[in-house]
């Protein structure tokens, strides 16, 4: 059958999803059509965050759009975005996103699927022209179709995602994306409007040189977590962090490293939200051979309690989050279990 087939580079997504969906025979098409709607949002966000850098002197142009009113936030334009098109769609339920604080009901009551989303993550890096990235995760419906989702369908476990992926917008536009069988990465061409496969099968490498973590804090780090930065010194790894989630992610997804978010007074959970930024992140990591963890359980088997309940993050090459979670296991000794 098809999957024998490896599909070359260059194939475009909407070619791509068609044909993994002939290797699932019940497949009925809604989660194709879903994976669908997200590239398209990111097609439209990618062309907003493109121009923002004129909309301040867009009046000096004259497209200041019809109403004149003021530049929205970017993030703001791309939570409009995508969930407009998760709702037109009609195959989502239900959406937890980053910019609401509660469940976003979509209207679609047949829905079958709940998508937890940050429309656009590191928007502080965006007025400075750093990549920024959209993180979304997909589950299905646990509630019968018929009803609004409900707050069971949004608080599952890493290990229950149907999908999960990211849009970066960096010095070109990439949608990474796992369906369980394997992580494959998508460019897109802005003058054709298309996503092409330029990443196939993404494996992380087993170890990596870079650690990446905002040392501005690590007064504040508990010894284990000093301990581990001080051993990546003594290795001579490269310190690279962006301070943009998914740009860090995505360059230690290629070349191997690890992404660290610790817990610190100043943030006693980490910063990071377990729903739409860490258990996206986690599966897609552990599709491409890579692990995941709190600092002592594996994220994906966090049991949600709350819609953006914050969790610490290690996240990248399996030797280096085993190596860094040996040096946090003291401080877990005594804790109660996370
Ligand atoms: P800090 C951006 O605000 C973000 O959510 C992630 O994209 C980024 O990795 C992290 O926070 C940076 O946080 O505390 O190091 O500035």
């Amino acid at each position: 059958n098809h999957d024998k087939l490896a599909l070359p580079v260059g194939t475009t997504l909407d070619r791509f999803i068609m044909r993994k969906q002939e290797d699932f025979p019940y497949a009925t098409g809604e989660l194709s059509q879903l994976l669908r709607d997200i590239a398209l949002a990111a097609k439209i966000v990618n062309r907003e965050i493109n121009r923002s850098g004129l909309i301040d002197i867009a009046g000096a142009y004259g497209n200041r759009n019809v109403q004149g009113e003021d530049q929205q936030k970017l993030d703001v334009i791309a939570n409009i975005r995508f969930i407009r098109a998760l709702r037109n769609g009609g195959e989502v339920c239900t959406i937890i996103s980053e910019e609401d604080d509660e469940m976003i009901q979509t209207g679609n009551t047949q829905g079958k699927y709940v998508v937890a989303i940050d429309p656009l993550d590191g928007s502080s890096n965006i007025d400075v022209n750093v990549s920024i990235g959209t993180i979304f995760s997909i589950y299905r419906r646990v509630s019968p179709t018929g009803n609004e989702g409900t707050t069971q369908d949004c608080l599952q476990t890493g290990t229950h995602q149907v999908a999960a992926g990211y849009v970066i917008y960096g010095s070109s536009t990439m949608m990474v994306y796992t369906t369980g069988n394997g992580v494959n990465g998508f460019t897109y061409e802005p003058s054709l409007g298309e996503f092409f496969l330029s990443h196939p099968n993404i494996q992380t490498p087993k170890t990596g040189a870079i650690y990446s973590i905002n040392e501005g804090v690590s007064e504040s780090f508990t010894e284990g977590m000093k301990g581990f930065v001080a051993f990546c010194k003594e290795q001579n790894y490269s310190a690279r962090y962006i301070g943009s989630l998914v740009a860090d992610f995505h360059r230690n997804l290629l070349k191997g490293g690890i992404y660290m978010y610790p817990t610190s007074k100043k943030a006693p959970n980490g910063k990071l939200r377990l729903m739409y930024e860490c258990n996206p992140l986690a599966f897609i990591v552990e599709q491409a051979g890579g692990k995941s963890s709190n600092g002592r359980r594996r994220t994906l088997e966090i049991e949600p309690r709350d819609l953006h309940e914050r969790c610490p993050l290690f996240i990248g090459s399996p030797e280096l989050v085993e190596k860094v979670e040996e040096f946090l296991a003291p401080e877990f000794a005594h804790d109660a279990v996370l």
